[in-house]
C-alpha cells in the first residue's frame, strides 16, 4: 500500500467553496506572488489487468493493459497545488490532514515535473528575475468526491491529478502519462478519458511506457459501469506489495503476461472499436478470472474476492445464462467490490435482481447513488431462476455511472483547497 491510499483512509468528503473568479488566478497582493491552480481527475478500472513490475523504481510493467476511464461526475479527485516564494518547504494536505510529503513516489513525481519545467525554460530562469521561479516550495492539498473506505482505487486518480495539477501549476505540455505511472502504475491510465491502453513498452528508461487513448468517452454512448461496494471485514494486501510476491512466485503470471495478454490486448481493443458487448463482457470477465487466478497462484497465496465477491460472479453467470447471452459482466481488482459492465438497457432490471439478492439493510443510507436508474420490473420467470438464498446488508450500496472524461483544469468551479495563503481551507472558513 503507498502512501496516497494510507493518506486517504479516514477522508471524509467535504468540497470546499472558495469564491474565485478563474481557478488559474494569482495572488496579487505585492510581496505574495503565488500562483495556486487545481485540477481534476478521474478513477479508472482496467479490463485488461496490470500485475507485476520489471522495474520497481521507475513502475514498468511486465504487461501492457487496458481500462475504462470513470466519469468524473461519480468519482474524481480534486488537487490544488501553488508555489510562492513565501513558502519555506514543500507541504501536502491529503483529505484535510498534513501528510509527509517525502514519499518517495510522491518525490519522483515532483522532480520530474521540476526537471520538465526546468526544460522548457531553457534552464535560463534566473531567481531574481522569475516571479514563479522554480526554486519556490510547492504546497498542495487533494481530496476525492468519493469516500474512500469504499476501496476503490484512490492512488491511480490521486497521482494523476498530482501529475495534472503539477504540469498545468509549471506550464508544461504534452504527454504527462510517463511522470504519472511514477506514482502509481495504474495512474498513467488515468490521465486519458475513454478507453485507455498502458503499452508496457521495452526501454529500459520507460521513456515508451505510456498511456494511449484507444478509443474516447463518446464512443460507446451505452455502456454503464455498476459498482458493488460489498461489505468486507478488512482491507485487503495492498496492490505494490501483492505484485512483488506474484511476480516472485507465480509461474501463471509468467506465462500471462508472455503468451495471453498481448493477445487479449488486440482483441479487447478489437471488441471496444466494434462496440461488441458480448465479447467484451466475456473477455474482461476472463482477464478479472485470471488475474484472480494470478493471485492464488502467488505462494502464500492472496485472496482478493470474499465470499460475496464469489455470490456476485454466480448471478452474473445466472442472469446471462437466463438471458441466453454476455448481458452483464464483471471484474474486480484488488479488492472485493464488483465493477459491473453493461448496456443502458440492462441497468434497470439488474439492479433490481441485485436488490432481491442483496437487500439494502435499513441503515438510513442511500443505496443506490450515481446516475438515475430507470425503474423496471423484472418477470418472475426472470428473479427466481437467478435470485438465490438473499444476503442482507452484503452489499453496503450501488454506485452507476459511465465513462468520462480525463483530467481537466476547473476554469470556473470554486473549489480550491487552499487559501490565498496558501494553506489549507478549513471547511468553516
Ligand atoms: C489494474 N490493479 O490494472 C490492476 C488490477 C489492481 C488489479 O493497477 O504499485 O495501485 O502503484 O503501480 O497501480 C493496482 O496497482 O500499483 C492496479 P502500483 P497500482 O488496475
Amino acid at each position: 500500500m503507498h502512501m496516497w491510499e494510507v493518506g486517504l483512509q479516514s477522508w471524509v468528503v467535504l468540497c470546499i467553496g472558495f469564491p474565485c473568479s478563474q481557478q488559474l488566478c494569482k495572488a496579487m497582493a505585492e510581496d505574495h506572488p503565488q500562483t495556486m491552480v487545481t485540477c481534476t481527475a478521474p478513477v479508472n478500472i482496467a479490463v485488461v489487468k496490470y500485475w507485476g513490475k520489471r522495474d520497481e523504481q521507475l513502475i514498468l510493467p511486465i504487461n501492457s493493459s487496458l481500462s475504462v476511464t470513470l466519469h468524473q461526475d461519480q468519482l474524481k479527485t480534486t488537487t490544488t497545488a501553488a508555489i510562492s516564494r513565501d513558502f519555506t518547504e514543500d507541504r501536502l494536505w491529503l483529505n484535510g490532514k498534513e501528510e509527509d510529503i517525502g514519499h518517495p513516489r510522491l518525490q519522483s513525481c515532483l522532480r520530474e515535473i521540476r526537471r520538465l519545467a526546468r526544460k522548457r525554460r531553457g534552464g535560463s530562469q534566473s531567481r531574481d528575475t522569475a516571479p514563479l521561479s522554480l526554486t519556490y516550495k510547492v504546497h498542495v492539498a487533494s481530496e476525492n468526491n468519493f469516500p474512500t473506505a469504499a476501496g476503490l482505487a484512490s492512488s491511480a486518480a490521486g497521482y494523476a491529478c498530482l501529475v495534472y495539477t503539477l504540469a498545468k501549476l509549471y506550464g508544461i505540455e504534452g504527454d504527462l502519462s510517463e511522470v504519472a505511472r511514477m506514482g502509481s502504475g495504474s495512474a498513467c491510465r488515468s490521465m486519458f478519458g475513454g478507453f485507455v491502453q498502458w503499452v508496457m513498452g521495452e526501454d529500459a528508461d520507460g521513456k515508451d511506457s505510456v498511456a494511449q487513448q484507444v478509443a474516447q468517452e463518446t464512443h460507446w454512448p451505452e455502456l454503464r459501469i455498476l459498482i458493488l461496494v460489498v461489505s468486507a471485514e478488512k482491507k485487503p494486501m495492498g496492490s505494490t506489495a501483492g505484485m512483488q510476491t506474484s511476480v516472485k512466485t507465480s509461474f501463471l503470471l509468467k506465462h500471462r503476461a508472455q503468451a495471453v495478454v498481448p493477445e487479449r490486448m488486440a482483441q479487447m481493443i478489437r471488441h471496444i472499436q466494434q462496440r461488441d458487448f458480448e465479447a467484451f463482457g466475456e473477455l474482461t470477465m476472463k482477464e478479472s478470472n485470471q488475474f484472480h487466478a494470478t493471485c492464488l497462484d502467488t505462494f502464500p497465496p492472496i485472496f482478493y474476492l470474499n465470499d460475496i465477491s464469489k455470490q456476485v460472479v454466480a448471478l452474473v453467470h445466472r442472469f446471462n445464462t437466463h438471458c441466453g447471452k454476455t448481458k452483464v459482466a464483471y471484474t474486480f481488482d484488488a479488492g472485493p467490490n464488483a465493477v459491473l459492465f453493461m448496456l443502458e438497457e440492462t441497468v434497470g432490471k439488474f439492479v433490481e435482481v441485485v436488490k432481491r439478492s442483496f437487500p439494502p439493510e435499513n441503515n438510513g443510507g442511500q443505496f443506490l447513488k450515481g446516475l438515475p436508474v430507470e425503474a423496471a420490473t423484472p418477470s418472475e420467470e426472470l428473479l427466481s431462476a437467478v435470485v438465490r438464498d438473499p444476503s442482507p446488508g452484503a452489499v453496503r450500496y450501488l454506485l452507476l455511472t459511465k465513462p468520462g472524461p480525463g483530467p481537466a483544469l476547473m476554469e470556473n468551479a470554486d473549489c480550491h483547497l487552499l487559501g490565498a495563503d496558501g494553506l489549507l481551507r478549513s471547511s468553516s472558513s
